[in-house]
């Protein structure tokens, strides 16, 4: 990356000390996690973020939803800073809270809504989070997926329990089905875009997991045959992918998990192994790299598939105008939920936190 800049960002990073807490999100670009405090994925993010109260300024590098998990669980007086305000998630895009509460009046018309249980994924909006709270719902990460599924069964009489699966229909499914049991029938997906989400009364009723039609752009762009193809490039390779890829995808890997559980099985991996990882690209070069030295092989699941477009919109000429705003005194990029929103997000934040 240009001298310059990076020469800019030191500079400006130790003018602003303790004052700034930079966080970087595992998809980040190295230029970014290279003045990166901390890595993590999104939900360790927030969690370290809480824990430095002193930080005026929580520069987030990572996306919207991220930074608005990030300003719900930190203090009023620090201010949580997105570098370009257009890094949002195609994911968390796919559901508002208008299609949402409409969904809730198609299942209380079908007289099931009171027999459901909201689990949404992190990467989801704070409008969201909040409706979940609302509803007795919980947040869920894609590390503990199963213990919020098997919590929110336990809340209502078990034998006609249903949740509703907000926003990713994938890491919903690979759940349920790996994780819990289910079969492929128990789940249906509601399309936020048909009347009543293109499904009938009878199919609600019948559902277990009701998915909502949302998907990774990346995640979702691996398929049986990269996992096909790769494992006739590379003998003996292990795949291991993460569980916002389809079904049919984690169904033909070896291995499944979240962020941290990929890097954890690449560090606990002996000499000489091969991996194929379907996640995203930035971390999985950084991995390929890091792990080279000691002679692991990893490569990525499918060459045909790109970075997260909009993660990779946070760069180092992003970094720096950021950070030199803060050093002139201006606080450009706040990422603020309004009060009521945070209650209720919080809310389902803290059932995730408390699960067994
Ligand atoms: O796919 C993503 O964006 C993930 C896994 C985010 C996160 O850190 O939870
Ligand atoms: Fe959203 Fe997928 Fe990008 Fe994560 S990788 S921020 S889920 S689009």
């Amino acid at each position: 990356s240009d001298p310059d800049l990076v020469a800019r960002a030191r500079a400006a990073k130790a003018t602003l000390g303790d004052k700034v807490f930079v966080l970087g999100h595992h998809y980040q670009r190295d230029e970014v996690i290279e003045f990166a405090d901390v890595t993590g994925d999104s939900f360790k993010l927030a969690r370290d973020a809480a824990a430095r109260p002193d930080a005026e300024y929580i520069v987030f590098c990572g996306v919207h939803f991220m930074a608005e998990s990030a300003d719900i669980l930190t203090g009023d007086d620090q201010r949580v800073i997105l570098p370009d305000l257009a890094a949002g998630c195609s994911m968390a895009d796919m559901a508002t809270a208008e299609q949402v509460a409409e969904c809730w009046d198609v299942l209380t018309e079908a007289g099931v809504a009171e027999r459901t249980v909201p689990v949404s994924y992190m990467n989801s909006s704070a409008d969201i989070k909040a409706f979940t709270g609302k509803h007795g719902g919980t947040i869920c990460t894609s590390s503990n997926a199963k213990r919020a599924l098997e919590w929110a069964f336990a809340q209502r009489e078990p034998s006609s329990t249903k949740v509703l699966f907000l926003p990713d229909q994938h890491l919903g499914r690979n759940t349920a089905v790996r994780d819990l049991g289910m079969s492929l029938d128990d789940c249906v997906v509601y399309n936020p875009h048909k009347p009543n989400g293109g499904l009938t009364t009878e199919e609600l009723r019948a559902a277990k997991m009701i998915l909502w039609r949302g998907h990774c752009s990346v995640h979702g762009r691996f398929s049986l045959q990269s996992v096909n193809d790769v494992r006739a490039r590379i003998p003996g390779v292990n795949v291991l992918v993460h569980p916002e890829c389809k079904h049919e995808v984690v169904a033909a890997a070896d291995q499944v998990g979240s962020t941290e559980y990929i890097i954890k099985a690449l560090e606990a991996a002996p000499a000489g192994s091969k991996w194929a990882i379907g996640t995203e690209l930035n971390l999985v070069r950084r991995l390929a790299n890091r792990f080279a030295p000691e002679g692991k092989e990893i490569v990525f699941l499918d060459r045909t598939v790109c970075f997260c477009s909009t993660m990779n919109r946070i760069d180092l000429p992003h970094l720096v105008w950021t950070l030199e705003s803060l050093v002139a005194g201006k606080t450009v990029n706040r990422i603020e939920v309004d009060e009521e929103t945070a209650h209720f997000a919080k809310l389902a934040l803290e059932r995730m936190l408390a699960l067994p």
